[in-house]
């Protein structure tokens, strides 16, 4: 393709994803709210906020596809999340709806479902359980992607990521990890098969442990090769035997389960 636009391009997934994803387009176009490290040869940086709808529908213009990770990522005051999640996704939709429909890999996140317990398996139809107000501004994301696609047929990945780091680094995410390999296979996929939809795709390796059923996914061809088990007994060395009462260790989300409603 020829314009491949990353939002979020500060931040720890998009410093990666811009390396990763370099041989997929002529040009990237990174862009944060935040400082964006120079541009590269076949790069370009467009800093803006997602709630600037003149400034987004400009960065959208010419853009052939979209890896959108830009937005709040962790539990924070409403008054926080709104602008990037809420008023930003519409932002986005709008634009791309202006622009030609470029197709949208949306980073969502396992947060939608995180007050499920982990001894349950998921698969993509089962009801929103957010765990906080991140996890339910990442439900409106994918509400309105489900919506522009009913009318619209913009398409859309929505990938409800568990845990995207370089290695695994607690119990949990024994289950949750998604590799940076495997990360990036699945963008390549979604934006090289000829017919997307708008399906939710669970975010995670091929982990013995894991709590999601990607089965509906056959016709994608994304086989996912990485294992968090492979890191078992480095996370048993280095953390502590968990207390079965520890969120970390009793609900999907973790930790995020004992979050607050932050207020400013
Ligand atoms: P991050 O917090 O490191 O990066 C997000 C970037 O978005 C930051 O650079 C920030 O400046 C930018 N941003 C925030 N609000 C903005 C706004 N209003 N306008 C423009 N830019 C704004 O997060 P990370 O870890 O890189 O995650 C990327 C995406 O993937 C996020 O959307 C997150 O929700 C999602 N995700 C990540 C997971 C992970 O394991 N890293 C797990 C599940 C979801
Ligand atoms: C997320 O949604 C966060 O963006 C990331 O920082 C991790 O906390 C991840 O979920 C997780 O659940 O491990």
């Amino acid at each position: 393709m020829k314009r491949l636009l990353i939002t979020g391009a500060a931040g720890q997934l998009g410093r990666v994803m811009r390396k990763r994803l370099a041989p997929l387009a002529t040009t990237i176009r990174l862009s944060d709210r935040s400082p964006i490290d120079p541009p590269d040869t076949n790069e370009e940086c467009v800093q803006c906020d997602l709630a600037d709808a003149a400034a987004v529908h400009e960065l959208v213009a010419g853009c052939d596809a979209i890896v959108h990770l830009g937005g709040i990522s962790v539990e924070r005051p409403f008054s926080e999340i709104v602008g990037g999640n809420i008023v930003g996704l519409y932002n986005l939709y709008e634009a791309a709806r202006a622009n030609g429909h470029p197709r949208i890999l949306f980073a969502s996140t396992n947060h939608t479902i995180g007050f499920y317990p982990q001894n349950e398996r998921l698969g993509p139809e089962a009801p929103y359980r957010p765990d906080g107000l991140y996890g339910v501004s990442k439900c409106f994301g994918e509400a309105l992607a489900r919506m522009y696609f009913e009318k619209f047929g913009q398409e859309t990945a929505m990938v409800r990521i568990g845990s995207c780091t370089p290695e695994p680094v607690n119990y949990r995410m024994l289950s949750t990890w998604l590799s940076h390999d495997d990360f990036v296979a699945l963008t390549k996929t979604v934006f090289r098969v000829p017919v997307l939809g708008c399906p939710v795709i669970w975010g995670a390796s091929a982990n013995t442990a894991g709590w999601w059923d990607n089965s509906h996914l056959g016709w994608l061809g994304w086989r996912p090769k990485d294992n968090a088990e492979v890191f078992r007994a480095k996370i048993a060395a280095n953390t502590p035997k968990p207390d079965p009462s520890d969120s970390l260790v009793r609900f999907q989300g973790g930790a995020f389960v004992d979050d607050p409603i932050f207020t400013d």
